[in-house]
């Protein structure tokens, strides 16, 4: 049976799927090879202009897959080359949306933090355990979520290895949105169907900037933001769009 699936519930739109639960949708390097794959052709398709990433109505996904590393030793994790796979993901140029439903935890917490916006259930909960079975995180969860929440929120949560609630995690700033546990996928693709109908170029620079941006001096991310918006004058839709607005009418983007 595939650990991922894909679906294209939209025009534009890709719904890609986590499919363990028996093991709460735990990160194999299969899980994780097969994410990497689908989401290097999601990122390159045209047809597609966002992407909701699930692990479906109960779990997120519980971290990375435990049975798969307790006899490992550091050279053979090291020579899994992991980072590989989560960069694929990292770097997908279209929009992502983490539909939060049940536990990310660990890797699964990390995942998430991958996805440009995060939109959580109720009762989600989000958590960096792996301090307790003896490890640390290992593919963000020290330093995106540093980023997201600031230290001190941070270290409360990979120090403890406490969750932390839906709730309190939109106020901490680790989700964008909570609502209904049976809302999720529904309101993340709502999100994704909104997005997908604006300009694609548009889109795509705000995303590339904005992440390149956090890590650069505010002088630097300015210039970045100012050159990619002075290169969408280049494209057909920012023709489109604004002469629509001028006719008041409304625009039709195609992605060029
Ligand atoms: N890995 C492997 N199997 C898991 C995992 C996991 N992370 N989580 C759950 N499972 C399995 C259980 O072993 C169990 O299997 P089985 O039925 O065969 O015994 C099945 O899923 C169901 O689990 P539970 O019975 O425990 O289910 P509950 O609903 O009672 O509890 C919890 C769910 C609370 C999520 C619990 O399963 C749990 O605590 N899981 C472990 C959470 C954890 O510690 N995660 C961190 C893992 S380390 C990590 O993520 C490091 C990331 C570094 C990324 C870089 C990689 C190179």
């Amino acid at each position: 049976m595939d650990e991922v699936l894909v679906e294209r519930p939209a025009p534009g739109v890709a719904l890609v799927r986590i499919n363990r639960p028996e093991a709460r949708n735990a990160l194999n390097q299969e899980v994780r090879q097969q994410l990497a794959a689908q989401f290097t052709a999601l990122g390159q398709d045209p047809e597609v202009r966002a992407i909701v990433l699930t692990g479906g109505d109960k779990y997120f996904a519980a971290g990375a897959d435990i049975r798969a590393m307790a006899e490992a030793g550091a050279i053979e994790m090291m020579l899994r080359q992991t980072q590989r796979l989560w960069q694929a993901i990292a770097s997908c140029p279209k929009p992502v949306i983490a539909a939060v439903n049940g536990y990310a935890w660990g890797g699964g917490c990390e995942l998430a933090m991958h996805a440009d916006i995060i939109v959580a259930g109720e009762s989600a909960t989000f958590c960096q355990p792996e301090v307790k079975v003896g490890i640390m995180p290992g593919a963000g969860g020290t330093q995106r979520l540093a980023r997201a929440v600031g230290k001190f929120r941070a270290m409360r949560m990979v120090l403890t290895g406490q969750p932390v609630a839906a709730r309190d995690a939109l106020e901490m700033g680790l989700a964008s949105e909570v609502v209904a546990d049976d809302r999720v996928q529904e309101h993340a693709l709502e999100l994704a169907v909104e997005i997908a109908g604006l300009p694609p170029l548009a889109i795509m620079q705000i995303k590339e900037v904005l992440i390149a941006g956090q890590d650069a001096s505010l002088e630097t991310a300015l210039m970045l933001e100012r050159k990619a918006f002075q290169l969408l004058f280049a494209s057909s839709d920012q023709k489109e769009g604004m002469q629509a607005f001028l006719d008041k009418r409304k625009p039709i983007f195609e992605g060029a």
